[in-house]
């Protein structure tokens, strides 16, 4: 069994694409879904589920991968509600194991999900993409959030960037300010632990991405940032239902990253794979490219052929692609490119399919 193409839809009324779009890109077997509307925390119920497996059954796309089911800011801090929001998410598992869901994709980051400070950085060619300025984030967390904030348009959500949560900023700093380093770890173990027996029961992995960037910012603690950061995690739950979404472009925005390694090195606890392409730039900025390998620097032949090698089955998709010919979409998330990656990564795997048929028939 190959590995499994995913793309990823932020539903009716909530993204440009129609789902008529993506049947029409080869090979795509999977929606990779949420419930935007959900807050952090609350449960999700079967009601709610049933509308996407209806609107998805039509092009017979799974409904496997869940992105994401994000994580109440009182779990990460261990503040007075933390049990009640697991046993909610723990409720969310059941519910979603009724669909089959077998992949559910999270972060723990703090605060902020991916960070960026220009969402429409214009690249050689005219197309733009997601820039990281790190001179921009270092002082004011809120002008950062306003700007984020003031790109949704057309009532769409971005994921982890909820305003209900932007415009309590101060208070959710607070929260945060005794929570070491350590204290974030302990949370995360303490949140795995409650959730392991259901998942495993259910048959449902818990796959965490990466902090997007992979280092501390505005003085917050990121914990999932490097291969020692994956191995104590998968160590100190080593569980086959706690699991990774591994993030070729989050990791490799630090260069001293090898996402090629740490897919060979895990393969086997990696659920789910976000394939993105970052360019650095000598000041420690970067942006976001193509997915063909010698447009960035994070290595995606070697990365997508370390998961060949690995035999891997697990889901797949392009992460972020750049706003080309034109659309008009949410940022990261357009057709086009992300079309474009999907053939990319299509055309190394089925070579290496080719070659090592070729190498067998000797
Ligand atoms: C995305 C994330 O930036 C990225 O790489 O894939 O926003 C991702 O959707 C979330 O962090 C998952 O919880
Ligand atoms: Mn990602």
């Amino acid at each position: 069994m190959p590995m499994k193409m995913g793309f990823r839809w932020f539903g009716e009324g909530n993204d440009s694409i129609k789902l008529a779009d993506i049947k029409q890109i080869p090979g795509v077997s999977s929606i990779v879904w949420s419930l935007h509307h959900k807050m952090p925390g609350e449960t999700w119920t079967k009601e709610e589920i049933a509308k996407v497996a209806d609107q998805l059954a039509p092009y017979e796309f799974d409904m496997d991968v869940v992105e994401s089911v994000n994580i109440h800011d009182d779990i990460k801090t261990a503040g007075p509600g933390r049990d009640q929001y697991i046993a909610n998410y723990i409720e969310t598992i059941r519910n979603l194991s009724a669909f089959g869901v077998k992949v559910i994709c999270y972060n723990f980051m703090p605060i902020f999900d991916w960070t960026r400070t220009d969402l429409y950085f214009e690249l050689e060619d005219g197309s733009t993409a997601l820039y990281y300025e790190k001179a921009k984030i270092q002082d004011d967390p809120k002008q950062m959030a306003e700007y984020i904030l003031s790109m949704q348009k057309d009532g769409m959500t971005f994921p982890g960037w909820e305003p209900g949560r932007m415009a309590r900023l101060d208070e959710l700093f607070a929260a945060y300010r005794p929570v070491s380093k350590e204290a974030l770890w302990a949370n995360l173990i303490y949140f795995l632990k409650a959730l392991m027996p259901v998942c495993r029961e259910c048959g449902i992995k818990m796959a965490i991405h990466p902090d997007d960037p992979p280092w501390d910012i505005f003085g917050l603690p990121r914990l999932i940032i490097d291969e020692a950061a994956i191995d104590r995690l998968l160590t100190e739950v080593d569980d086959p239902y706690n699991c990774l979404t591994l993030c070729s472009g989050s990791f490799s925005a630090n260069p001293e990253n090898n996402v090629a390694d740490m897919v060979r090195k895990h393969c086997s606890r990696i659920a789910f794979a976000h394939i993105r392409n970052v360019r650095h730039y000598p000041n420690g900025d970067f942006s976001e490219v193509s997915h063909r390998d010698c447009d960035g620097h994070s290595g995606i032949l070697d990365i997508v052929k370390a998961y060949h090698d690995c035999g891997f089955e697990g889901y797949i998709r392009p992460d972020h692609g750049r706003h080309i010919w034109g659309e008009q979409c949410r940022p990261g998330y357009g057709l086009y490119d992300r079309g474009l990656g999907i053939m990319y990564m299509w055309g190394i795997w089925d070579m290496l399919d080719k070659l090592k048929e070729e190498r067998e028939k000797k």
